[in-house]
């Protein structure tokens, strides 16, 4: 018999995606309830322009703009030492021993190897509609089939994923496409900068519905896009975790957020034993790392 966690993997190997029940990675009330009055808060700062590490709408991809006060779809940097005792209760999720067992489940390395990366926001812009083009992370629209096929052979070293806290329905894939190459008709509706007038045009292309506190795991090479409206409210994490089992093949990715705050004594406060295994492997990474870029092109 297949544990469930075996399923999971398979689900997540086969098709590049696989959705997980709220308790998996949320295991109590208190802790959603905890993470949720952090998010809320923190989007008022981003809001308001208090917390400038924002997405404003009208911009896909890294580097986003630092500071204004410009309609935003995303907030940057949750685990943040400067939002302090919010920035704390996202540590502590984001490094839990359920948040990592999934990640070790999903990627199959230990928790030693764990590198801490990611934890953004996704929101609701207030008074735009916004979308993303279809893209794979860290691999061009314009990359030849080469090109293609050698970034995604050395993509299954992290994982990314949308813990939504509201109902959320802004994200669509095409699964199975973290590990083929597009079919001339995908690529052709992946090449462009502009986003699609209807994501469904794409062919295979599915919507994946969360409710609150259930989470997508994915293949962040997989091709997908977020699609967001200003009638719906939605607050979704939006993380990623990687091994050092990558070298630095994940550097870019991550790096490109900006992420020297980091390196500061003052992030350290809030992490456990584990955490901090973490922290000096993605340092680690960081020193060894160079000259970055970035992934997509604006
Ligand atoms: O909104 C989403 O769920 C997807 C966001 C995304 O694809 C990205 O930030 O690259
Ligand atoms: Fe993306």
């Amino acid at each position: 018999m297949m544990t469930a966690m075996e399923a999971y993997k398979t689900h997540y190997e086969t098709l590049g995606y696989v959705v997980v029940p709220r308790s998996l990675v949320i295991p109590s009330e208190t802790t959603f309830q905890d993470v949720l009055a952090a998010v809320t808060r923190i989007v008022a700062k981003a809001r308001s322009g208090e917390w400038p590490h924002r997405r404003a709408v009208g911009r896909q991809f890294p580097p986003h703009k630092i500071g204004g006060k410009d309609d935003a779809w995303g907030v940057q940097h949750l685990i943040h030492p400067d939002l302090g005792e919010d920035a704390k209760v996202l540590k502590r999720w984001y490094t839990s021993p359920e948040v990592c067992n999934v990640v070790c489940g999903l990627v199959g390395c230990t928790e030693e190897e764990l590198q801490l990366e990611l934890v953004n926001l996704l929101i609701n812009p207030e008074s735009h509609d916004f979308a993303l083009r279809w893209h794979r992370d860290d691999i061009r629209g314009d990359a030849s089939i080469e090109e293609e096929e050698k970034g995604l052979a050395i993509w299954a070293h992290g994982v990314q994923w949308n813990t939504a806290l509201y109902d959320d329905s802004c994200l669509y894939i095409v699964p199975g496409t973290h590990n083929t190459v597009r079919t001339p008709e995908q690529r052709a509706l992946s090449t462009t900068l502009e986003a699609p007038k209807n994501p469904l045009d794409m062919p295979g292309a599915i919507v994946v519905p969360l409710k609150p506190g259930e989470t997508v795991f994915y293949n962040s090479n997989i091709l997908h896009l977020g699609i967001y409206t200003s009638k719906t409210p939605r607050a979704t994490l939006h993380a990623c975790m990687g091994s050092t089992q990558g070298g630095s093949s994940r550097a870019r990715n991550v790096l490109q957020h900006g992420l020297d705050w980091m390196s500061e004594e003052s992030f350290k406060d809030g992490l456990d034993k584990r955490g901090l295994k973490m922290l000096e492997n993605t340092l680690r990474m960081k020193e060894g790392a160079g000259e970055i870029g970035f992934s997509l092109v604006n």
